[in-house]
């Protein structure tokens, strides 16, 4: 847990999944200099379809910061068109993974990168830049992370778990495929070491932040920097506002609550952000953990909301890392 109130010239560093995040991340560029803000990305969802190197968590990040995601999915690019995948599936190709042509562009100008040796961390910057983005976007590793889901039909890749058999597996357990060997990529430790808050967004857990969380010295980071560290909760009245996260936790025995995601990061926050309708569950989260709540609105609609929670977020961690500071 953080020791003090943390840089107050340092970034805000937000820990990033896909759609939850990407919100949450629209705020706090409309809330703070975006220049200031720092987004470390979840890897383990990446894939490599047909020799191309998709990386789903960042380009969620990305076109949603560049205003061009896709609004009724919250992934993909906004208005794109399908003739790539139409001709894939007239070949009878694999056409699972719904791949518009404009996002495919981004995907063949990373595989090319990368196939020259250019890190992730390059590519991703190189894409952001030239969407327009003014906050740095960071894989947390230019390693090969990849989620691995266990299920009764054994071992399944995260996107076959995910998009594939459309997240209908019960989740038995999870393995992050490489993190082992894998090291944080350029920039990762030294915004973390000197930030001024970091952010646990609203993503989920176990599938977004675990594998965030097992890159070798990233819990070590978050354990020992002078920031503030909050986490913003992706459960509201025992429902995940998006994705499999309930029945996650339901099928690894942890409780489908804003509680039973306290605990999961009780021994790294020093405050915890539920929603207004959880507010009866803040007591009991401060006397099972420790950990101080601030109960307020989470549910993101427009950019107001969005703005204010990343406000609130902030302020909550600062004034925690001030109390912590006596
Ligand atoms: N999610 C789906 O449910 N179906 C898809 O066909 C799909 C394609 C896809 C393509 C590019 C991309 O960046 C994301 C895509 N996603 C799709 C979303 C993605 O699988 C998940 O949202 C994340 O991996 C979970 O954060």
């Amino acid at each position: 847990m953080a020791a003090s109130a943390g840089n107050p010239q340092g970034p805000i560093v937000v820990i990033a999944g896909g759609v939850g995040a990407a919100r949450f991340l629209e705020g706090a560029v409309a809330a703070f200099s975006p220049a200031g803000i720092v987004a470390i990305v979840n890897v383990g969802d990446d894939l490599e379809l047909a020799g191309l190197h998709i990386s789903p968590d960042l380009d969620t990040v990305t076109y949603t910061l560049a205003e061009q995601v896709n609004p009724e999915t919250g992934w993909g690019v906004r208005d794109d068109s399908f003739a790539a995948l139409e001709r894939l599936r007239a070949l009878g190709g694999s056409d699972w993974f719904t791949l518009g042509d404009t996002d495919l562009g981004t995907h063949l100008y990373r595989t090319e990168r990368l196939a020259a040796g250019a890190p992730l961390s390059v590519v991703t910057g190189e894409i952001a830049a030239a969407s327009g983005i003014g906050c740095t976007i960071l894989p947390v590793s230019d390693g090969r992370l990849r989620t691995i889901v266990q299920t009764d039909d054994g071992e399944l890749p995260f996107q076959e778990y995910f998009v594939r058999r459309r997240q209908t597996d019960t989740v038995r357990g999870l393995r992050f495929d490489g993190a082992e060997s894998v090291e944080p990529a350029p920039g990762v430790h030294e915004a973390i070491t000197q930030a001024r808050a970091v952010v646990i967004a609203p993503s989920n857990p176990f599938l977004s932040i675990g594998p965030v969380l097992a890159v070798p010295g990233l819990r070590d980071c978050l354990l020992t920097t002078q920031a503030p560290v909050v986490a913003v909760s992706p459960i509201i009245a025992g429902a995940a506002v998006k994705g499999p996260a309930a029945g996650i936790m339901r099928s690894l025995g942890h409780d489908v609550s804003a509680l039973g995601v306290a605990r999961l990061y009780a021994d790294l926050i020093d405050v915890f952000v539920i929603d207004q309708q959880d507010a009866a569950l803040a007591g009991a989260i401060e006397r099972d953990t420790g950990v101080g709540c601030l109960a307020t609105q989470t549910l993101m609609h427009g950019l107001d909301e969005k703005r204010a929670l990343a406000l609130q977020t902030v302020q909550a961690a600062r004034t925690a890392g001030e109390n912590r500071d006596g």
